[in-house]
């Protein structure tokens, strides 16, 4: 059985495959619109990211990776009515359908913030691990990844400690963007803990939405979300994203709240009623005081929050250290007033002690910040120990992953450079190298 008290939060952050490129695929993502058509650094974009799992190993807590996946997606393309050899499909869509080669060339599975919502066993009726992938069906690009993250999830956590399901049907009813909008609140990581849900729409109260872009989660899909992995109806609570935020550029609640242990740091009008969120959320932890960190748009606009990415940080509480460490992205430190905020933060009468800014910029630029691109999962020693995947950083992963990055990937590439074949060859030489690095089997098409 679980050794619950040694249950761990591990972040598995995604690595940024070799087609990392700007192509404005996002509608409702304003960085994405923002750099659409430029030219990208797929190296850089993979070096910042590993840099960052490197320095949250630094602060001594267990740091993981996921997988990039293929990408140009042949298959996806044959789907579409694409046909000939592998080279005769890319030359053809690029020149009939370029931003369907762009959909297909997406790197954007490095924001496994977006991959799958993950109960951790001490709050599921069953005593297990539960993961349902996102089905990502409101953009197309994304709506590529989830069979190949189903396939990676039960291959790097398998075994009975771990249930997976199937995303949820591709219906706008159920659009599911996954732990994106979804925070667990607890005590220790191994102990039963409040699972909050925040959606964008619902099919249940239609006329609440936003007016300019899309609400890219539902109710619904929470709901059933919540059902299937066996939360207690006590320990659940659904609250709904201010439609306003989502119109100035929250596509995700990652992107205006973000949670750890008994902290929530939010902005001000993150949600439609944060009074509400705030009773309900106090009923469910039952007892155990909430530390609520509430940003006045006062002092930071929801435009600096969308800029900045302020709120799309990650909360380290760090062994053998009292309070928490907020890993936020450069950007923050670009902007004077998001500074100062995180100055007085860092001062103040709060649980947040030290600010650790990183240059993500890459990512950054296609509406990626330091908690997009982590998929948090609570393990336990036994667990950890257990898996067959080496996906776990040490100093030899590391390495071998630097080492990899620099010989696969290109220093720049534009959305054109999408149709070279000598790209698609690239990349499944690298991934064909790298499942022997992470001794992942076969998960590829190609390697079918
Ligand atoms: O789904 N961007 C991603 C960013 C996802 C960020 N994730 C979280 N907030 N958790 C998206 O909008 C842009 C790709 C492009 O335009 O080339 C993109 O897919």
């Amino acid at each position: 059985m679980n050794d619950a008290a040694t249950a761990k939060e591990v972040n598995f952050d995604g690595l940024v495959g070799p087609t990392h490129n700007f192509s404005g695929l996002s509608f409702g993502n304003v960085a994405s619109r923002d750099h659409g058509g430029q030219q990208s650094s797929p190296r850089q974009a993979a070096l910042q990211g590993l840099a960052k799992m490197k320095a949250v190993r630094r602060m001594g807590l267990p740091q993981a990776v996921l997988p990039p996946q293929e990408r140009p997606h042949i298959p996806t393309l044959r789907r579409l009515g694409f046909h000939g050899t592998e080279a005769q499909v890319l030359q053809t869509v690029a020149a009939s359908a370029p931003h369907l080669l762009s959909a297909a060339s997406s790197a954007s599975c490095m924001w496994v913030a977006n991959a799958a919502t993950v109960s951790p066993f001490a709050d599921c009726a069953d005593g297990k691990t539960h993961f349902t992938p996102a089905n990502l069906m409101s953009m197309f690009h994304r709506s590529i990844e989830p069979p190949i993250t189903s396939k990676i999830l039960r291959s790097i956590f398998s075994g009975d400690d771990f249930v997976h399901h199937d995303p949820l049907p591709a219906s706008a009813t159920f659009s599911d963007e996954g732990a994106a909008n979804h925070t667990r609140f607890c005590g220790n990581y191994g102990e039963q803990g409040v699972e909050l849900f925040v959606y964008g729409a619902s099919v249940a109260a239609p006329e609440i939405a936003p007016a300019k872009f899309p609400a890219r989660q539902t109710l619904e899909a929470f709901q059933a979300i919540a059902r299937s992995h066996g939360i207690a109806a006590d320990k659940a609570v659904f609250a709904q994203q201010n439609p306003a935020a989502i119109d100035a550029g929250v596509f995700h609640n990652d992107v205006i709240a973000v949670g750890n242990r008994n902290i929530l740091f939010f902005h001000e009008q993150a949600f439609l009623d944060s009074n509400q969120l705030k009773n309900s959320l106090d009923l469910a932890m039952a007892g155990q005081a909430m530390e609520y960190i509430e940003v006045p748009a006062a002092a930071v606009t929801l435009e600096d929050a969308v800029k900045s990415y302020l709120f799309n940080s990650q909360l380290l509480s760090l062994p053998d250290t009292e309070g928490t460490t907020i890993v936020v992205p450069l950007e923050c430190a670009e902007n004077s007033r998001v500074k100062r905020y995180l100055d007085g933060l860092e001062a103040g009468d709060n649980s947040v002690k030290k600010v650790v800014y990183l240059d993500l910029r890459e990512s950054m630029s296609n509406g990626g910040g330091p908690a997009c691109l982590r998929l948090r999962v609570v393990l336990t020693e036994a667990q950890i120990v257990g898996m067959r995947a080496r996906v776990f950083l040490d100093d030899d992963l590391e390495l071998a992953l630097e080492t990899w990055i620099k010989a696969h990937y290109r220093e720049t590439l534009w959305p054109q450079d999408l149709a070279d074949p000598k790209l698609l060859s690239e990349v499944r030489t690298a991934l064909d190298e790298l499942t022997d690095i992470l001794n992942l089997g076969s998960i590829y098409d190609f390697q079918a």
